[in-house]
């Protein structure tokens, strides 16, 4: 009876370690293989990207040149679809919600809700960080853009490279607005983002955090009175047909950035990885010329469209208007990483 048990422990043993034996060999050979299938070309991607501007929109132009030079540098192995509009979600959070689920592969699109996912991007929101596009570029292709990119995998976001958004500017259907007096008791939508609804409240407006995808019918309905952002969005979501108001007080610079799904990213074979990310960068400088080429000629049609345009921004009323807020979220940064961005050269 002793012997037929040892008999069998000693043949349970060895299917365990055959077991084992082909469970390395398994791992091994799909190591081998997701090179392999780059190395003779056969790892394959299609790759759905979501925003929500209209295919007009800076996003979107970047996003068509994205995907063109991925199907190219790529010999057709990787598809980008790209899904503007907010085709596939009415709002940001909820498009980085997607992208974190896998329903999503890349998202181009604001900062602004990334900061409820990782705390760190935050601080970009600060109102007159930056100074103009050139001072932009400096931090955010320098080292402390990269380090608050790396740091968004930690929200199973793979940043890729920072696009560009653009300094916000004020409408509404109200009155002229030149001094923060002048916006008090506005509705002013913002975005899903603490520290810009703060800045909003200590002008003495009403913050209304809201999707995007919902403020051309709320400002239609008169739900809201107003909303904030760069030139280009309000262009290409004709929101000169529901406001008459515009006054250029580029109360804050919103960075945007492009995120592939940290899974789906770990996925691709190293070659492919680097290819991703080479063209993020080079495309980066494409987008955000895009948009810093067309802003004037914009504003001009804006005007003609019908829109009163305030150009005479007291910028220093405006930033002590909202300095407290500047001051608070300043000193949760910590002086030091602040100073670093406001006098980077
Ligand atoms: O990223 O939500 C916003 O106001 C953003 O600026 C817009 O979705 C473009």
């Amino acid at each position: 009876m002793r012997t037929n048990i040892n008999g069998v422990t000693a043949m349970i043993k060895r299917i365990g370690i055959l077991g084992l034996a082909c469970f390395v060999l398994l791992a091994l050979s799909a190591c081998v293989g997701s090179s392999d299938k780059a190395e003779k070309g056969e790892f394959k991607a299609q790759l759905k990207l979501a925003s929500l501007t209209p295919a007009s929109h800076t996003y979107n132009q970047g996003a068509a040149k994205f995907a063109e030079l991925v199907n190219e540098r790529s010999n057709g192995r990787i598809q980008v679809i790209v899904y503007p509009d907010g085709q596939l979600g009415k709002g940001e959070r909820e498009l980085l919600e997607a992208l974190q689920q896998g329903t999503i592969d890349v998202y181009v699109g604001s900062t602004g809700p990334i900061s409820g996912f990782n705390p760190g991007i935050g601080i970009l929101d600060i109102p007159f960080l930056f100074n103009d596009y050139a001072h932009v570029d400096k931090v955010l292709d320098g080292p402390s853009g990269q380090q608050l990119l790396d740091d968004l995998e930690k929200a199973q976001f793979k940043a890729l490279a920072f696009w560009e958004n653009g300094f916000r500017d004020l409408t509404n259907s109200r009155r002229p607005v030149r001094l923060p007096a002048d916006a008090k008791g506005l509705k002013i939508r913002t975005m899903e983002n603490k520290v810009h609804m703060a800045a909003w409240e200590a002008v003495g407006a009403n913050p209304v955090p809201m999707a995007w995808g919902e403020v051309y019918m709320a400002l239609q309905q008169k739900v809201i009175d107003g909303q904030e952002n760069p030139i280009a969005v309000i262009y290409s979501a004709k929101i000169n047909e529901t406001q008459k108001y515009l006054s250029l007080t580029q109360h804050v610079y919103s960075p945007a950035v492009l995120i592939v799904s940290l899974k789906r990213w770990q996925s691709m074979p190293k070659q492919d990885q680097d290819m991703l990310f080479k063209t993020a960068r080079e495309v980066a400088q494409y987008q955000r010329k895009l948009g810093r080429d067309t802003e004037e000629k914009q504003i001009a049609e804006l005007s003609d469209k019908g829109m009163k345009v305030e150009r005479n921004i007291d910028k220093k009323a405006w930033r002590s208007a909202m300095q407290p807020v500047i001051n608070q979220v300043a000193g949760q940064f910590g002086k030091e990483r602040v100073d670093a961005i406001l006098t980077a050269k």
